[in-house]
């Protein structure tokens, strides 16, 4: 293990008014993003997509730190030839890829998942490092309903990616631990905060057992806020004031830096929420964003599969990553939101 390359890496990826783009979506999901905006999801539209994107220079240089991408797209050129991956990296930003193989039902707790996708890693990482990437990912998935979730299932999504972040330190990347509470249910913000703090406590105590070097990995949680169909939902700084002081309960410093997941939070709520979080400076780590839905669906709807659309499509992209650059920063405000769009 090369600590002090994992180390560099996992410093990079949070970088001061920097954060990730999630751009993993496995063929499911993509091909739902896609049916949302009339797309076909063929492997060239797919390829196109993520080309624009990773071809939004202004974006890419200057807000993306690094790209978590799926299997099929590591492996992909662009149009001309040129692979994808060198497209990130003349960019500046770093190669990632997603490798859990998706969260499948858990036996014996209905309504409970275990991601899978330990099973050969070791040698799946090596071709990965081959292919570029230098961090990765894996998203354990946990829901808030009534008498879930169980401590079994924290514990035996926890113990997974305790296995899976130390397997990726063996191979020189750095694994960014994404353990997802979802907000989709009715839950308050109360409820999310305990479940998030069991979460966390269970997660690290794992990441301790495997002896996980912890300067070299990103944390990538939800912040703690109320479920989408809550009757009360909460303001920025609300959800700021709960998830920073849940973390500093939580999280050890040695970690270099948070980068939240957007979670079905609209673009501009996630930016508000994030920007609401850094205001709160000074704190112990960086603190960002590694959004999916939250930076693409602006582009995707501006893109809409027709080649015409690019530069329209990349505006959207930059404008989104510039936006969730300053709230990295706590320097986002309303206006700006406007003004530039
Ligand atoms: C981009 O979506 C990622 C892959 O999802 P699937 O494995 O379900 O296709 C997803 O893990 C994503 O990285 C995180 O959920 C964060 O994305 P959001 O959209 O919540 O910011």
């Amino acid at each position: 293990m090369n600590k002090d390359q994992l180390e560099k890496v996992a410093r990079a990826m949070v970088a001061e008014g920097k954060g990730i783009l999630a751009a993993d979506e496995s063929s499911g999901t993509i091909k739902k993003r896609f049916d949302a905006i009339g797309v076909e999801s063929t492997a060239d539209n797919r390829r196109d997509y993520r080309e624009f994107m990773f071809r939004s220079m202004d974006a890419m240089k200057n807000h993306i730190s690094g790209v978590i991408l799926y299997d099929e797209t590591i492996r992909q050129n662009a149009k001309d030839g040129t692979p994808l991956v060198k497209l990130i990296e003349a960019a500046g930003s770093i190669p990632g890829i997603k490798v859990d193989e998706g969260a499948k039902p858990l036996p014996n707790y209905p309504g409970e998942t275990i991601t899978e996708g330990l099973d050969g890693l070791a040698g799946r990482l090596k071709e990965y490092y081959d292919l570029g990437a230098r961090f990765a990912k894996w998203r354990a998935v946990i829901d808030i309903a009534d008498g879930i979730p169980t401590e079994y299932a924290v514990r035996a999504n926890a113990h997974a990616l305790g296995r899976y972040a130390a397997l990726c330190q063996e191979a020189d990347i750095v694994p960014i631990v994404e353990p997802e509470v979802l907000m989709d249910g009715a839950h308050d913000l109360d409820r999310c905060y305990e479940v998030t703090e069991f979460v966390l406590r269970t997660v690290f105590n794992e990441l301790f057992d495997a002896r996980v070097f912890l300067e070299g990995t990103v944390l990538k949680p939800n912040m703690v806020i109320p479920g989408k169909k809550a009757e009360k939902q909460a303001s920025p700084d609300q959800i700021a004031a709960a998830t920073v002081g849940l973390f500093k309960r939580c999280v050890p410093v040695a970690v270099p830096g948070i980068a939240f997941l957007s979670g079905g939070q609209s673009d501009v709520e996630a930016t508000a929420n994030l920007d609401a979080i850094n205001r709160l400076r000074p704190l112990p780590w960086a603190m960002t964003f590694s959004y999916g839905r939250a930076l693409q669906a602006a582009p995707q709807k501006a893109w809409s599969g027709k080649p015409a659309n690019v530069n329209a499509a990349q505006a959207a992209f930059t404008h989104r990553a510039r936006m969730n650059g300053l709230a990295a920063m706590g320097r986002w405000s309303q206006d700006q939101e406007k003004a530039a769009a």
